[in-house]
């Protein structure tokens, strides 16, 4: 869709970071002008990036001046902003218990699940057997119920929803870090096996041009190679 506004909106951004991937899913699918600004996150931040957001962190958003921070919270506030097929309003009939199935989603995906891909970038070479096997597990019990009317977004949509919006940078770096050597070569048969919803699910977010528009499959493969390679080295 394309939203008409006199809105003035900066993402200031970096296309590697999957929580600022967020920001560009959202604005994507809603066809909201905007103005990229990028941060360079291989050196020091700016005095004046600090200016604007204090923690250094990308994505920040500015709204006709007003600085919002927080991944999450941007993606959010554009979905609140211009109503549109991703999230019904509050007060839309059954609206309000969509939005919390949606929240009891992504917080089930990112705190349950996420985080144990995260660990996959430190561990040792002898853990990383049984941390498929903990995040299958964890992916299994929290997310794949969740996914059983999926059609092929979340709750039977036929466009992405605010779901896809808040998980899909990690749906394409999860399979894209699995086809790429990163994550055991086992993970990604163990899901497709014992997470059919998620499987089904996340091959249609991950080929979405609003999720895919900024991604860089090569580039993210490469880097996470070059971040593990610095979190495995011996200290000095
Ligand atoms: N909780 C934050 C996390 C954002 C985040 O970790 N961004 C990273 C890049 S992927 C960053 O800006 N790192 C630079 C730093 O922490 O100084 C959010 O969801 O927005």
């Amino acid at each position: 869709m394309t939203i008409t506004t006199t809105d003035k909106l900066t993402l200031y951004t970096n296309h590697g970071c999957p929580w600022a991937h967020r920001a560009h899913i959202a604005l994507a699918e809603l066809g909201v002008p905007f103005e990229e600004v990028i941060i360079d996150l291989d050196t020091p931040r700016t005095a004046e990036y600090l200016a604007v957001n204090p923690r250094g962190q990308v994505p920040t958003l500015s709204y006709n001046g007003d600085i919002i921070v927080e991944s999450g919270i941007v993606a959010n506030f554009l979905a609140d902003q211009y109503p549109s097929h991703l999230v019904p309003e509050s007060s839309a009939p059954g609206g309000a218990l969509r939005r919390a199935q949606i929240a009891v989603f992504v917080d089930a995906f990112v705190s349950k699940f996420q985080g144990h891909l995260f660990k996959f970038f430190s561990a040792a070479e002898s853990e990383r057997d049984a941390l498929v096997e903990t995040a299958v597990a964890a992916l299994v019990k929290e997310v794949e119920p969740r996914l059983k009317d999926a059609s092929p977004y979340f709750g039977g949509s036929d466009k992405l929803t605010l779901v896809e919006v808040q998980t899909g940078s990690f749906i394409v770096r999860l399979l894209a870090l699995g086809k790429g050597g990163v994550y055991p070569a086992t993970l990604l048969p163990a899901i497709e096996a014992q997470a059919p919803n998620f499987w089904a699910w996340a091959q249609k977010v991950a080929v979405h041009p609003s999720v895919t528009g900024i991604f860089n499959e090569d580039k993210v493969v490469a880097r996470t190679r070059e971040r593990i390679a610095k979190l495995r080295a011996p200290k000095a």
